[in-house]
């Protein structure tokens, strides 16, 4: 029987005690005994992102600091305790170089929140920092076909720092999420037609994750059919909908108190999935611009992409859109350029 194994950052690496069918999938994740991590990282070890025969190595990473290290020390117990098959051992971290070391993908979740009365400007310049440091480390010593995705806000814009860092590889292995926003349309869009969500096709999300994203309804299908002839309540589609999907986030959190974390390692999951899996579907993901849609090149803004190859993915550029949907476009547009100038303001290294 498999025996799971953990270390830390000082202990012995041991040798498996089996071959596994295929070489196992070395997974970075930050902010590993964060909230949203306790939702995501047993998908993981239980084969729900790389799939049902593919071994995992998990190196998780968190602040140094010893009753977060305890934390996650427990954490990494209850993965040990699920007795997952794919999970071949697990790395607990406080040390980036530890944690990213020969990783084929990192995770990036952790990042500073927003305090009371802290200003964005504020938010922005010490997640820089930490994007700063992981985009060097990962870039460093991960592995050659390494991934990166970043969830910790603001994430387009932390994607953009982190992938600004790195020499080695190139900027389009480094998106950021906009998949909860993605699934937040879709299941509003079939609520309101009385649908499965599996009948939702090409909801795409342009521009930031943040209050000023566009779920773009009029490039999307219900059953095969544009929505706005599906949905014929114009008034709904660009105030009702937009603004619900844009005020999800701020909903969960009056009503749990804590923000969203079930939902969000959900669309973590999705979005790797996405990426590994070739295909016609096409998919929300914040990627680098070189201008598509308007977007100022060098921003990550959410975009219609389709995967080539595992790991490869192009942008879709034949969406159309009206006058309405480019002003909503320009809008977010102008909201991550302004976030992107901040931070080069701020932090001169950042030049994306
Ligand atoms: P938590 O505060 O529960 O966990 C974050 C964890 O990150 C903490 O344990 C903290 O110690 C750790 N951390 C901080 N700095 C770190 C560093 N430099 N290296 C490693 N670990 C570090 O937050 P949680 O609810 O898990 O959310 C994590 C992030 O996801 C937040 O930035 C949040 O805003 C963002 N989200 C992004 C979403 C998206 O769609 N892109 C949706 C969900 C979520 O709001």
């Amino acid at each position: 029987m498999q025996r799971n194994e953990r270390v830390s950052d000082d202990r012995h690496v041991q040798k498996l005690p089996r071959v596994p069918q295929q070489s196992p999938v070395r997974v970075a994740v930050t902010g590993a005994a964060g909230q949203i991590c306790y939702s995501l990282l047993k998908r993981i070890a239980a084969g729900e992102m790389f799939g049902k025969e593919t071994p995992v190595i998990l190196q998780l990473l968190e602040v140094p600091v010893e009753k977060v290290q305890k934390a996650l020390a427990g954490v990494a117990m209850e993965l040990e305790d699920c007795d997952f098959p794919l999970l071949q051992q697990i790395i607990c971290a406080g040390d980036p170089e530890v944690a990213f070391k020969d990783a084929n993908w990192c995770i990036l979740v952790g990042s500073k929140p927003r305090g009371p009365g802290m200003e964005r400007a504020d938010l922005l310049k010490d997640n820089a920092k930490i994007f700063v440091g992981q985009g060097r480390t990962i870039d460093e010593v991960a592995s050659d076909d390494c991934r990166v995705v970043v969830v910790g806000n603001p994430c387009n814009t932390n994607c953009m720092i982190a992938a600004s860092q790195a020499k080695r590889l190139p900027k389009e292995r480094f998106t950021s999420m906009v998949r909860l926003d993605q699934n937040r349309a879709v299941n509003q869009l079939a609520r309101k037609v009385g649908v499965s969500v599996s009948a939702v096709e090409r909801m795409i999300i342009f521009g930031n994750h943040s209050t000023t994203q566009f779920p773009d309804f009029s490039n999307a299908l219900i059953n095969g059919v544009p929505v706005p002839q599906v949905i014929k309540d114009t008034m709904w589609l660009q105030e009702t909908f937009i603004e619900t999907v844009r005020q999800r986030g701020a909903d969960i959190i009056a009503a749990r108190g804590m923000s969203s974390a079930l939902s969000a390692a959900n669309a973590i999951v999705g979005h790797v999935r996405a990426l590994c899996t070739p295909g016609t579907e096409i998919h929300s993901i914040s990627v680098h611009s070189n201008g598509e849609y308007g977007f100022t090149p060098g921003v990550w803004a959410g975009m219609p992409v389709r995967t080539v190859a595992p790991g490869t993915y192009k942008i879709v550029e034949d969406f159309v859109h009206d006058d309405f949907a480019r002003q909503k476009i320009a809008e977010t547009n102008e909201e991550l350029t302004s976030e992107r100038e901040l931070v080069m303001e701020k932090l001169p290294m950042v030049a994306a």
